[in-house]
């Protein structure tokens, strides 16, 4: 007898100790939005807001019912527990218990369902004629980004005009990955051979970026293939594509012109397209035409800055495991050349 009452008092005891558990890892989920700058509960276009608001209403709903049961089975286990004497009460059946139970779940669902198929319905919608047309390309172990309206190549960070509709032909070269901006768009995956499609409506401009990631595994530095999202007034976004669309600046200076001459001895034309530059045409790798004016380098994965330019010609995959830039054993002589050639490409 004793033994089955503290046995109880263990039970009662370790629910309370989980549910405690359970609401504070859920809570601080919620929590420190400065260092969660991937957090899909910081929505920042239209289509995100929609979704999250449903998120919300079903994780209330969820949590009402969550603590509602547990509270009901703590009251019940003390109220109802074992006594000296007492043997409970035996029957069958009653029916008014079973109508309200039956109709609490299915009131729940209906109000869950309602605003579930008109978020469905209307995220699924074509996007508007005037939507800004983007080409998303994965490759491993990076993002191509191509405006055909507006004939810029670029890579590793986008830039899209707020409160606009940006449409995106999701497209790979190679394997499966997934383009994820968690807080303007859902999650989509960059097949081979297939397009895919998504679109979004960033309704937040401002200067630090929206950071976002590959999120399908796709091999060695899957974890290193990020990408920046850069929401800008009107103004700036006109500004930031009239300079990607224009070619290369010319080369003048002696330094530029040796730069420009080691990227071609080098053999670097056979992979990065330089636009203006006859012979820099290849495709391979990402387009360097305006590489300098992008803040990050090789996939988001650092800051795009002399030293870590240097360290990525110096050996590529020391930098980026797998990277499929081959290390093409450069002279230092070469990388003098080519770093203040790479930060001229503005
Ligand atoms: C065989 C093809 C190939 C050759 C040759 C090549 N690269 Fe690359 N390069 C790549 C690929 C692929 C990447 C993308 C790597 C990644 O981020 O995973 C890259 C990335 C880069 C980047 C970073 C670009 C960015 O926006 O993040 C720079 C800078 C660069 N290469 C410069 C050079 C220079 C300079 C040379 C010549 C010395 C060169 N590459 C030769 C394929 C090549
Ligand atoms: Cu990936």
């Amino acid at each position: 007898m004793g033994s089955s009452r503290s046995g109880r008092a263990t039970i009662i005891i370790a629910s309370l100790v989980a549910v405690g558990i359970l609401t504070w890892a859920v809570f601080s989920a919620f929590a420190g939005s400065a260092n969660t700058p991937q957090s899909t509960f910081l929505p920042a276009s239209i289509q995100t807001v929609r979704v999250n608001s449903l998120y919300m209403l079903v994780f209330i709903l969820a949590g009402i019912v969550f603590f509602g049961i547990m509270a009901l089975t703590l009251i019940f286990s003390l109220m109802y527990r074992e006594r000296p004497g007492q043997v409970a009460r035996q029957f069958h059946g009653n029916s008014k218990l079973e109508v309200v139970w039956t109709l609490i779940p299915v009131l729940i669902v209906v109000v869950m369902a309602i605003p579930t198929f008109s978020t469905i319905h209307d995220t699924a919608q074509e996007p508007p004629k005037d939507a800004l047309q983007v080409i998303a390309i994965g490759h491993q172990w990076w993002f191509e980004f191509q405006y055909p309206e507006l004939g810029i190549t670029t890579a590793n960070e986008l830039h899209v005009p707020v409160d606009r509709a940006v449409y995106i032909t999701l497209e790979s070269k190679d394997v499966i990955h997934s383009f994820w901006v968690p807080q303007l768009s859902g999650k989509i995956d960059m097949m081979p051979g297939h397009r895919n499609h998504l679109w979004f409506t960033p309704t937040v401009a401002r200067p630090e970026p929206y950071l976002a990631q590959c999120a399908e595994f796709c091999g060695m530095s899957h974890a290193n293939m990020r990408f920046r999202v850069f929401v800008d007034p009107a103004n700036d976004f006109a500004t930031w594509s009239k300079g990607a669309a224009s070619d290369r600046v010319a080369p003048t200076s002696d330094i530029a012109k040796a730069g420009e001459a080691q990227f071609t001895a080098a053999g670097c034309i056979g992979c990065h397209t330089v636009q203006g530059n006859p012979v820099a045409v290849g495709k391979i790798g990402p387009n360097l035409t305006h590489f300098a004016s992008r803040t990050t380098m090789a996939s988001a994965m650092m800051d795009n800055s002399p030293e870590n330019i240097r360290r990525w010609l110096s050996n590529p995959q020391a930098v980026k495991p797998g990277a499929l830039m081959p290390n093409l054993h450069l002279s230092p002589d070469a990388i003098d050349k080519l770093v203040p050639y790479l930060g001229g490409l503005k």
